[in-house]
Formats: C-alpha cells, structure tokens, sequence
C-alpha cells in the first residue's frame, strides 16, 4: 500500500510502519460485508446505478423539499412538503435530458450549474448526466467576475441558474449561441438522441478549486471517481435504502453534492432538502419525517449547540462533520449537547471522501479516521499527505503544468499519487491533520485563497501593501484577515467591503483588518504571512 522507499519525516519511522499502524476499513464494516466482493473500481457509472435502483423501487420516496427556495420553474412534480417518488424523479430527469438533448447540446458539453437547493435543480442536474453532459458547478454567491473566468476556462454552452438578475450576466458572459435556462426551463419537450450512454471514463464534473496553488481550476471527475467515492461512504457509514439525510449543504460543492445527493441516490435512500442552512428548519427535520442521517460542516455544528437546538440531533443514527477541522471542544460540545459523537471524515473536491472515522468503534476527537476501503494514504517526507485510489481525479481541466506538480508517479507503477496539501500524522493507527502546505483559509467549509483577496485589496488607493491570512474563530474555524500597510488613511472593513462587492464572493471579504507598518518578508522579500497572528 504505501511506497516502500518513502519515509514519512513527521516522527522519523520508515513508510511502511504507518501502513502497519493506520487502522484498516475493511476491519470495520458492516458485520457480513465480505471484503473480497468489495469493488469499487468496477466499470459502472452514476447514472447506471442510479437508474438501475429507480426501475427496481419506483415508488419508493426519494426528495421532499421541507420549504421551497428560488427553484427552476416549468418543472412538474410535488409541491414543498410532499415526497418525489423514484419513478417520478426518473419520469422527469427522463424529460428533461430529452429537451436538453432537442435543445441542440451534445453529449460533452458543459453546462455551468449555478443553483441554490431545490428537487428542480436536481432534476436539471441529473437531467444533464444522462445525456452526458458535463456539470459545472458554480457557487450562487460568485460575482460576475468569479463566474467569468470559470466561462473562459470551460467554454460552457449552456448555463443553469435559478435568478433572473444571474441569468443576465451569464448570458453575456456565455455569449451567442450560448444557452441560458432558469428561473424556467423553458425548452419544448424532445425525442432527441438516446440518454443514458455514458461510459464511466467519461467526465461528469468539472468542479472550480485552487488546489494547491494559484487561480481556480477545474477538477476533472469522472463517472467511475463519483460512483467509487460514494460506494465507499455507504459501505462505511452504513447508508441504505431507509436511511434519510437531512440535506442543508449548499449543492454546489462536493459535500452537499458529491456526498449528500450523491450517496442519497446510490443508496436507495431518501434527503428531506432545506434551501439553506438553519438551525430551527434543522432541528425540527431531525425531530420529524423519519430522519436518520445529518452532514455538517463545524460551523453548523458550533450554531446548533450555541441556539440550544442541537437535542433533536440525537434522534439520528449518524451525525457527520467535514470539510474543514471539528475541534476537540466542539466535538465534546456536541456530545454534551445530544450525547452522540459526530463522525468526522476528511475530503477534497479532487479526491472526495479519503478517510473517515469508523462506524463502530472509536470516534476519536481531532482525527480523521482511517483511509475508506480501497483508498490509499501516504506522507511525503515533510508530511504532506498523498492519496490514491479509484475515488481520485485524474487531472485539472487543461492545466498540464498543474498536473505535473499535482501528481507523483508511483514506484510501484500504479496510479499516480496526488498531493493533497494537507499536513498529516498518524496518531495511534488514526489520521489526524496537522495544518496545510496549501496557502488556504478555510471559513465556514468555504475556501478562500489569501493571493485572490490580496490581488484585489491590493487594488483599493488607500493600500500601499496587503496580506490575507485566516485567523481562528469559534464560529467559522477561520475568519478572512487583511494585514494592511495604508497609503495614507487606512480603509475600515466597510470601505473594504464595498471596494470587494463587485469583484469577490461575499465569503471571501475580510471581516477583520488589522493595521501594519511593514509585512514580514524573508530573505527573498517573499511575504511570509504565517509570521502574522
Ligand atoms: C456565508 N457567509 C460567509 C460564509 N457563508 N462568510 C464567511 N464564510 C462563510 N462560510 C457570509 C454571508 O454571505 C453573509 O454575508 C454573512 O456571511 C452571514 O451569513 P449567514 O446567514 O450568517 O451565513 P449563512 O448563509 O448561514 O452561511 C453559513 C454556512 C455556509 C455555514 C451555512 O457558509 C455554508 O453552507 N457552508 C458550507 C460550505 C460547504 O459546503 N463546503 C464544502 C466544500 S467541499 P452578508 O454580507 O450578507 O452579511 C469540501 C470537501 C469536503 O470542502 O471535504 O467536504
Ligand atoms: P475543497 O477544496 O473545498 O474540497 O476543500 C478541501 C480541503 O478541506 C482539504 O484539502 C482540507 O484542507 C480541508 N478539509 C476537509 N475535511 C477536513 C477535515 N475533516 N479536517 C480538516 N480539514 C478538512
């Protein structure tokens, strides 16, 4: 499993210890679960399981929407409150790869996805899948700018939105003869070209991160990364078909999506979907509707406890945390709070699910767990974690020089290792990180990249020099920090705020600024920014 010539440096042992040392999942599956029929690298695809489970159970629950939010209109269906059927949820993805397909799109085109949460928007979703084109998620709160450059980069030919005053922007963004659907799918139905033919090499997302360094790029999954991704979630968190999420994750990122939707619909399972997240909606899906399951990220968590609201959790069979760090407090916090101890796991949009803490057993506060079945995990000498495994991208969309620096040939001449960089040890057979090699503020599960915020504050006449660092926060893990050097006056975080308005997403904008007379540099003049509180 781990590269034999490879030495771990974080405590001086020799690689292949950790592998000894790192428990292994396949100890902790279901009772019965034999290992050797465990394979999730198998040539199927998402859509395939997906439609193969719908044919199976057609009137088996899948969606409700516990209230409605913006939603894409001219989509039938049950209204707020009422339960999607398989059969019905098929029926209308079925229609509407039709009309997508009649549109004039082609399988492999892109298609920018922009919505907030809504069975409609899921619909669209699912819809674009089986006709094998290739969704490209996109944050609902990116500035026309933000959305811009993902438009240069993919050159989408259509876009999904449900906000009138988006769809405007995106359409000149897009161009002629670009097509922009939402609020209304407003396409004739359709008997186009056959749905449901995609291969599992073929892509099914492109999903905009920074990675390691630089401006955001597109992250490559394809239909076999995604099905592998949540069939290990579902052997490992015991997902089946009467489990129910309560779903308040944004969809356009990898936890709500890749997770939440995903892992619902490869399970067989049913979500109860809030347009967003709230502490009371969040309590009272728990307390009602059969709920079984709740994915957080901290922030939640530490809101739930703080209202005095996170009780009705204890109900659920399972409470998991991730995309960024549960501290030991919050954790004790929680289980103070509805006696049970959430399960933290640890992802990234390139790799998903990499390892997570068992179902049985130990849940140790401050870890990650263990690599999922079929993921491999190793350090690089100064303890970066590297990953492999059938749930692992293969490279950003038309960055090969990103690509080069993102993977590691193996020695063993197997798939290549990718750098997560994330800082790693293994504490008594479990993961625990350790910080990031990566220059990321991680505020609420968002990611923020320190060089975009201080490309653009650089900008504002009242800055000589600016550096962004995250700072630690209860609430949010980190919170956005700008280290100014004034040229005269120094600018307040308002004038910030409306100097960022147009050009950055409002969860990157600094909520403390701090006044300085000089950066930190080192011998290269490089500022080091860990060098500021
Ligand atoms: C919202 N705001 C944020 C913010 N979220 N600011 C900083 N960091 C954030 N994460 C802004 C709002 O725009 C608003 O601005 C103000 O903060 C207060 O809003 P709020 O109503 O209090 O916050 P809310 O909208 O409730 O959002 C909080 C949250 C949200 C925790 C629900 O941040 C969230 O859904 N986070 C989940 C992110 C996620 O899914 N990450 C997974 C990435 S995938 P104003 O100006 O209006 O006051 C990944 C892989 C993996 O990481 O391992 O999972
Ligand atoms: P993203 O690029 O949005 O997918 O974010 C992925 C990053 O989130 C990872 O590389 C980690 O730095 C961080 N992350 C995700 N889950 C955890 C976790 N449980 N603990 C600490 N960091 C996490």
């Amino acid at each position: 499993m781990l590269d034999a010539d490879s030495s771990t440096g974080v405590t001086g042992r020799r690689a292949q210890d950790w592998e000894a040392e790192l428990q292994n999942f396949l100890d902790h599956l279901a009772p019965g679960t034999r290992a050797d029929e465990i394979d999730l690298s198998r040539r199927w695809t998402l859509v395939h399981a997906w439609t193969h489970r719908w044919s199976s159970e057609p009137s088996e629950p899948v969606w409700m929407e516990v209230d409605a939010g913006p939603g894409i209109s001219g989509i039938e269906g049950p209204a707020p409150g009422h339960w999607w059927s398989a059969g019905a949820f098929e029926e209308a993805t079925r229609r509407a790869a039709n009309r997508l397909l009649g549109a004039g799109l082609v399988a492999g085109d892109r298609v920018i996805w922009s919505v907030s949460s809504s069975v409609a928007a899921l619909v669209v979703h699912v819809a674009a899948l089986r006709a094998g084109l290739v969704v490209v998620p996109v944050n609902t709160s990116s500035t026309e700018r933000e959305l811009a450059h993902v438009v240069r980069d993919v050159l989408p030919a259509a876009a999904i939105v449900d906000r009138k005053d988006r769809a405007a922007w995106i359409a000149g963004a897009i161009g002629a003869p670009g097509l922009v659907i939402g609020p209304e799918l407003d396409l004739p139905d359709a008997d186009g070209p056959p749905i449901d033919t995609v291969d599992p090499d073929d892509p099914a997302l492109i999903c905009f991160t920074s990675g390691t360094t630089g401006l955001p790029k597109g992250a490559v999954l394809r239909h076999r990364h995604l099905l592998a991704g949540v069939e290990s979630l579902r052997l490992a968190w015991r997902w089946t078909e009467g489990d129910r999420l309560v779903h308040a994750l944004p969809v356009f990122h990898a936890h709500g999506l890749c997770v939440g939707i995903y892992g619902t619909l490869t399970a067989g399972a049913s979500a109860l979907l809030l347009p967003g997240f709230d502490e009371q909606a969040v309590a009272d899906a728990a307390s009602d509707c059969g709920a079984s399951l709740f994915f957080g990220v901290p922030t939640m968590y530490h809101r739930l406890v703080a209202s005095g609201l996170a009780g009705s959790l204890g109900r659920l069979r399972l409470c998991v945390s991730g995309s960024s760090p549960l501290s030991v407090a919050l954790f004790d916090a929680c289980h103070a709070a509805f006696g049970g101890s959430v399960l933290e796991r640890y992802g990234m949009t390139e790799t998903l699910m990499n390892t997570s803490n068992p179902y049985d057993g130990e849940r140790r506060a401050g870890s990650v767990g263990f690599p999922l079945p079929e993921v491999e995990l190793r350090f690089s000498t100064d303890g970066e974690i590297l990953v492999r495994g059938p749930n692992v991208f293969d490279g950003y969309w038309h960055r090969p020089h990103a690509n080069e620096e993102a993977f590691e040939p193996a020695a063993d001449g197997g798939d290549p290792w990718f750098h997560t960089g994330d800082l790693g040890v293994d504490d008594d057979g479990m993961l625990v990180i350790r910080g990031r090699s990566k220059e990321l503020i991680l505020s609420g599960g968002f990611n923020v990249y320190p060089a975009e915020v201080e490309d653009v504050i650089g900008r504002h006449p009242g800055v000589a020099e600016v550096a962004v660092t995250g700072t630690p926060s209860d609430e949010w893990g980190e919170v956005v920090t700008a280290w100014i050097v004034p040229d005269g006056k120094a600018p307040t975080p308002e004038d910030l705020a409306e100097f960022c308005g147009p050009l950055l997403a409002r969860y990157k904008h600094p909520r403390r600024v701090r006044t300085v007379e000089v950066l930190p540099r080192n011998a290269l003049g490089k500022v080091v920014r860990n060098r500021l509180g």
